[in-house]
């Protein structure tokens, strides 16, 4: 007997805690391929390629380092349908001394594994996931208090207790924060680098040959499948994305081109969330660039602020309100999704791009996912339930920390205006200055009234009028609360009506 260490699929780092002190003789590593984890939301089957072939292989560096694996490979018979069952089998095949874990990234995990020290009459030690830079207490008495918990205070805080581009005291360049350099649009004849393909292997071939047997219906495309599922692939993206794409990830990072699902975006948050990519060593891998003049300090600020603010403030913001922050629906949102949230078969051609990169990739990047099918999500009044389950199934670097705020804050407003000061809505005319749908859509972005007009101008003015006694108080909002009473009444009552078509055709 010794301590069995179980491992969860997004924790495939060797420096996770769970693996501290490890003893190679007499400890096992425990890990589990489980139906309750790829089906309690019923996930992309990439993301869930991704998981199982990531932990495969994982695995199997271990085991190349002489550790001993108890591994559950999905489908076997009499194999564990959930992680209490698969700790439970292990426990009765090893009788270890005690449990040892890291701590989960999910509310409903986290209440399972409080219940396992009893359930195997086996002490349990959970310990911090120190691969996040603020831990949750120190998240916690930041927070405490403090009537305002704007990410970019956080941030600041951030930038000082891990000295990223910092000079003494003082940010880099002089300011805190670039964001206003980061809006351009993109060139139309500006090159997008080709990017590293990462072919399976006999193992993944295996775990791909799985999914399309056992997940076949779930959504989403299988192949072509190139993502790196090892960590000396991750670290081959991480750099092809600091030498390439980095240089160029600021200026153009809002920006969105029909068949271009990447741009100039890392892609890393799938490596990075499951534990393949460490946020500290990307960060310092685009410190370095910025230090050595690979990369403009726009870039590199930009993208340290994705990962020690928003990455983590968004972690805390989850753990520091969970339970109840599932539940949250301030603006009383309560339509069902549309069909073609599960086809991307619309005329709405910015969606239809959205979401059909989505299914064939299960991957948008952050603009397509916040101000395109955000925010038809919050200017259509969807239910955030649905629209938290869609997002949390969709996505490869979806868990529920991550993409719950995200959700209920950033996109729908849903928590109230505790992470976001105002709510990211839009009318046609920011997709069609950031992008190239509007071109090739059948809807006259131009246009706010009648069946051709595009429905993010109707939408817009009908939810604000709609939520305008809230927002009425809003600073940030005065302006366009102005604009909607200046409006004559004819003319916004036409909006409304063609708004209030729309969505009556959404069925
Ligand atoms: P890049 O643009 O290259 O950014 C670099 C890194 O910064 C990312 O890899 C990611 O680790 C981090 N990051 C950037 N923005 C955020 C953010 N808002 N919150 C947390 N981390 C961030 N990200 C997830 O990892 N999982 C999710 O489930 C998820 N759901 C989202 C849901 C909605 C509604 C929105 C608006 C955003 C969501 N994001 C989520 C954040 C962001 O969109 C993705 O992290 C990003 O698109 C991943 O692509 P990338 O690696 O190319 O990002
Ligand atoms: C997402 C996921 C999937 C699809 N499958 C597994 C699995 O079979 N075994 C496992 O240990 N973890 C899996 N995961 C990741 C877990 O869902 C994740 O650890 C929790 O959501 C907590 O973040
Ligand atoms: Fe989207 Fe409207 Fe542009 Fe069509 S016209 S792509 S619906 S923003």
């Amino acid at each position: 007997p010794g301590t069995l260490r179980f491992l969860l699929g997004d924790q495939l780092s060797r420096s996770v805690s769970s693996l501290d002190g490890l003893d190679p003789h007499g400890d096992v590593v425990v890990m589990a391929e489980v139906g309750e984890e790829a089906t309690y939301v019923p996930h992309h089957k990439k993301k869930i390629a991704f998981l199982f072939a990531a932990m495969r292989h994982f695995a199997d560096d271990l085991r190349g380092e002489g550790i001993t694996v108890d591994y559950a490979a999905f489908g076997q018979a009499g194999g564990p349908a959930s992680l209490t069952e698969a700790l439970q089998q292990a426990v009765e095949r090893h009788r270890p001394d005690r449990i040892v874990v890291t701590e989960p990234g999910e509310w409903r995990v986290l209440q399972a594994m409080c219940d396992w020290s009893d359930l195997f009459g086996c002490p349990v030690e959970i310990r911090e996931d120190r691969r996040f830079l603020c831990s949750t207490e120190v998240f916690a008495r930041w927070a405490e208090g403090r009537k305002d918990l704007r990410m970019e205070f956080f941030y600041r805080e951030m930038r000082r207790s891990t000295g990223y581009l910092m000079r003494g005291k003082d940010p880099e360049g002089g300011a805190w924060n670039l964001d206003k350099e980061n809006r351009k649009p993109l060139p139309k004849t500006l090159a997008v680098p080709e990017r590293p393909s990462f072919l399976p292997d006999a193992t993944t071939r295996r775990v791909l040959d799985t999914v399309a047997r056992d997940f076949a219906d779930h959504f989403g495309d299988l192949d072509p499948f190139d993502y790196p599922v090892t960590r000396e692939d991750a670290l081959v993206a991480l750099d092809w994305f600091v030498e390439n794409a980095l240089p160029l990830y600021g200026d153009y990072q809002d920006a969105m081109r029909t068949g271009e699902p990447l741009l100039f975006h890392s892609n890393l948050s799938a490596l990075i969330n499951c534990g393949l990519l460490l946020p500290a060593e990307c960060c310092r891998r685009a410190e370095d660039a910025y230090h050595s003049g690979a990369a403009p300090l726009n870039a590199v600020e930009g993208f340290i602020r994705q990962i020690i603010g928003w990455r983590e403030y968004v972690r805390g913001i989850y753990w520091l309100k969970m339970p109840d922050y599932a539940a949250s629906n301030a603006l009383g949102a309560d339509r069902p999704l549309p069909a073609f949230f599960w086809t991307g078969d619309t005329d709405l051609n910015c969606l239809a791009q959205a979401i059909g990169e989505t299914k064939a990739n299960a991957y948008a990047h952050h603009i397509q996912r916040l101000m395109v099918i955000g925010n038809f999500c919050l200017l259509a009044g969807l239910d955030p339930r649905a629209v938290q389950e869609w997002y949390l199934l969709v996505y490869h670097d979806a868990y529920e920390w991550v993409e719950m705020p995200n959700v209920v804050g950033m996109i729908l407003f849903a928590d109230g205006g505790l992470l976001a000061s105002k709510p990211y809505a839009a009318s046609g005319a920011y997709i069609d200055r950031m992008s190239d749908y509007c071109g090739g859509c059948r809807y006259d972005v131009k246009q706010r009234v009648g069946p051709d007009a595009c429905p993010f101008n109707p939408l817009y003015w009908d939810f604000l009028a709609r939520h305008r006694q809230r927002f009425s108080g809003n600073r940030r909002m005065a302006m366009m609360i102005a604009t909607l009473d200046r409006m004559e009444p004819g003319q916004l009552a036409a909006m409304r009506a063609t708004a209030s078509a729309f969505l009556d055709d959404l069925g």
